[in-house]
C-alpha cells in the first residue's frame, strides 16, 4: 500500500471471490437478455476490480477512487438515462440489477454510482437546461467529472423542508449561504447539485463547481460504516451562483424528493446484492466448517437460518422485479419505492447479522464479507430516508393520515 499523494494504492490480494448468484424462483426467466448481459458484466467487473481490494480499503477507511473510471466504462453512471448524453439508455430493471451487483461488492461502491447517476446526473437531466445537460452529463457518464448531492443539513435530516441554506438575489447571480452535512463524495466532487431556499422561500436546485469562492467540502472522519466511501460537508460562505446554474425546470421539495425516488429504487435492488453475498458466504462456510463431527450446515439451527435467508432474498427479489416493471412504465409510486427500500435494506441487514453468526468467530474478520456488509447496511438503513421515515410514508399512504408532523 502506498500513498501517492491523492489516493492509496492497494495491491490486489489473492483472496478468491467465489460468489455465485442465488435465484431460487428462477427470476432470470423474467429478465430480458440485456438485463442478464448487464448483470454479468457488472458481476465480472466486481469480481476482478472490487473484491480483491475492498476489505483493505474499508479497513483504512479510504474510497478506492481509481474505480471511478471503471464504473464509467461498465456504464454504472446513469444506466437508464438517454444515450444522447453518453448514458446507457437502458431500462429501470437493467439499472436496478447493476446496482444489485455493485452492492454485492460493497454498499460504498454502489453509493458512488447512485449519487453520480441518480442524484446528480438525473436532476440535471430531468430539471436542467439543454446547455447544462450537454455540459455535464457526458463527462459524468465517463467519470471524468465526479458529482455530489447536497440536501441534508446539520440540523435538518429527515425534515429537509426546514432547510436553512438560502439564496439572496444579486442581479445575474444569487449569493448562497448555509451548509450541508453527510454528503457522499463531497470532498472529491467536481460538480455539486445543491438545494437551497430562494428569496421567496422556495427550494431551488443549483449546480456548483469545485473552486467557487466561498465553497468548501471538509471530510467527515470516524465512520464505522460505509468506510470505503468518502463523506463530507458542504459549506457555503457567500458563494456567488450565476443564475444560469439554477436548474430551471423545478422548484419546491418535489425536486430533490424525485431524485431520492430514483436513488431509493436503486437501493432496493442494491441491498439484495449485499444480502446475497452474505448468504452465499454463509452457505459455503456451513458445508465446510465441521463441529461435533458434522458440517455445521447439517444442524437444524443452521438450516433454519439459511432457509429463512433464501426465503427473504427471494421475496425481496420479487418485490424489486415487480417494482422495476412498474418503473419501466412510469407507474412506480414514491410510496411503493419506500416500501421496497425499507423492506430490502432491513432484510439485508438481518441476513448480514445471521450470516455473521454462521461464520462464528471468523465472521468478524475481513476473511469474510459479512461484517463489512453489516456495518455498511447500518448507513443504508438510515440514508435516503430512515427505516422509520419509510414506514411512516407507507402508513400515510394506506391511511391518508400524516404521522410525521
Ligand atoms: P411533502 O409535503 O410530503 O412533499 C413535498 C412535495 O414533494 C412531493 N414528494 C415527492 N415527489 C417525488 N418523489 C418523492 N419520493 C416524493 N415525496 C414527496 C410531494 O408530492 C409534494 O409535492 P407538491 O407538488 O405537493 O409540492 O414533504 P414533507 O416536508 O412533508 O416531507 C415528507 C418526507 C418526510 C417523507 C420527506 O421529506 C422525506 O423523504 N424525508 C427523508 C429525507 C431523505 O430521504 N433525505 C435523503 C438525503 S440524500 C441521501 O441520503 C443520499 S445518500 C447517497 C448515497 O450515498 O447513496
Ligand atoms: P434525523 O432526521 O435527526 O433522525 C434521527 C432519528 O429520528 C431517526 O431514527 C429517524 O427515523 C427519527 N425521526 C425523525 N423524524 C421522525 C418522525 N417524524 N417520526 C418518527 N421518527 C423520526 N444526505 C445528502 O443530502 N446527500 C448525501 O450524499 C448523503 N450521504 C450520506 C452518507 C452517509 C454515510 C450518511 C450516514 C448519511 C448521508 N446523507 C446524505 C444524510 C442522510 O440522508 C440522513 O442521515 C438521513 O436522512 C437522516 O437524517 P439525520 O441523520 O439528520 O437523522
Amino acid at each position: 500500500m502506498k500513498d501517492n499523494g491523492q489516493e492509496y494504492i492497494i495491491q490486489k490480494n489473492a483472496r478468491q471471490d467465489k460468489f455465485q448468484g442465488h435465484d431460487y424462483y428462477h427470476i432470470e426467466g423474467l429478465l430480458e437478455p440485456e438485463h442478464i448481459l448487464a448483470r454479468d458484466a457488472v458481476r465480472d467487473w466486481v469480481k476482478s476490480e472490487v473484491s480483491p481490494i475492498i476489505e483493505e480499503y474499508s479497513e483504512i477507511a479510504k474510497f478506492p477512487r481509481h474505480l471511478i473510471k471503471g464504473l464509467g466504462e461498465i456504464g454504472a453512471f446513469g444506466p437508464s438515462l438517454p444515450a444522447k448524453y453518453g448514458c446507457g439508455g437502458m431500462d429501470e430493471i437493467a439499472y436496478g440489477i447493476m446496482m444489485q451487483e455493485l452492492e454485492r461488492g460493497d454498499s460504498g461502491i454502489r453509493s458512488a454510482a447512485s449519487v453520480q447517476g441518480s442524484l446528480v446526473m438525473y436532476p440535471i437531466y430531468r430539471f436542467g437546461s439543454e446547455e447544462q445537460k450537454m455540459k455535464y452529463l457526458p463527462k459524468m457518464a465517463t467519470g471524468e467529472l465526479i458529482g455530489c448531492f447536497g440536501l441534508t443539513e446539520p440540523d435538518h435530516g429527515s425534515d429537509p423542508s426546514s432547510m436553512k441554506s438560502y439564496l439572496i438575489d444579486d442581479g445575474d447571480s444569487y449569493i448562497l449561504n448555509g451548509s450541508k452535512m453527510w454528503i457522499t463524495n463531497s470532498p472529491i466532487a467536481d460538480v455539486m447539485v445543491v438545494w437551497a431556499k430562494d428569496p421567496d422561500g422556495r427550494v431551488r436546485g443549483m449546480i456548483l463547481e469545485k473552486g467557487m469562492k466561498g465553497l468548501s467540502a471538509p471530510e467527515i472522519k470516524g465512520k464505522w460504516s460505509l468506510r470505503a466511501s468518502i463523506t463530507g460537508e458542504l459549506v457555503f460562505e457567500d458563494v456567488r451562483v450565476p443564475k444560469a446554474n439554477i436548474l430551471p425546470e423545478v422548484s419546491g421539495l418535489k425536486g430533490p424528493l424525485s431524485c431520492l425516488s430514483k436513488a431509493r429504487y436503486g437501493i432496493a435492488w442494491g441491498a439484495i446484492g449485499a444480502a446475497m453475498d452474505c448468504y452465499d458466504s454463509a452457505l459455503r462456510y456451513s458445508k465446510e466448517r465441521v463441529q461435533f463431527g458434522k458440517p455445521i450446515g447439517q444442524f437444524q439451527l443452521t438450516q433454519k437460518k439459511l432457509a429463512e435467508m433464501i426465503t427473504e432474498i427471494t421475496k425481496a427479489q420479487l418485490l424489486a422485479w415487480r417494482l422495476g416493471t412498474l418503473a419501466n412504465v412510469g407507474k412506480a409510486t414514491p410510496a411503493q419505492i419506500s416500501m421496497a427500500k425499507r423492506n430490502n435494506v432491513h432484510m439485508a441487514l438481518e441476513i448480514a447479522r445471521e450470516a455473521r453468526q454462521i461464520h462464528g468467530g471468523m465472521g468478524i474478520t475481513n476473511e469474510y464479507p459479512c461484517m463489512r456488509h453489516m456495518m455498511n447496511l447500518e448507513t443504508v438503513l438510515t440514508y435516503e430516508g430512515t427505516h422509520d421515515i419509510h414506514l411512516l410514508i407507507t402508513g400515510m399512504d394506506v391511511t391518508g393520515l400524516n404521522a410525521f408532523k
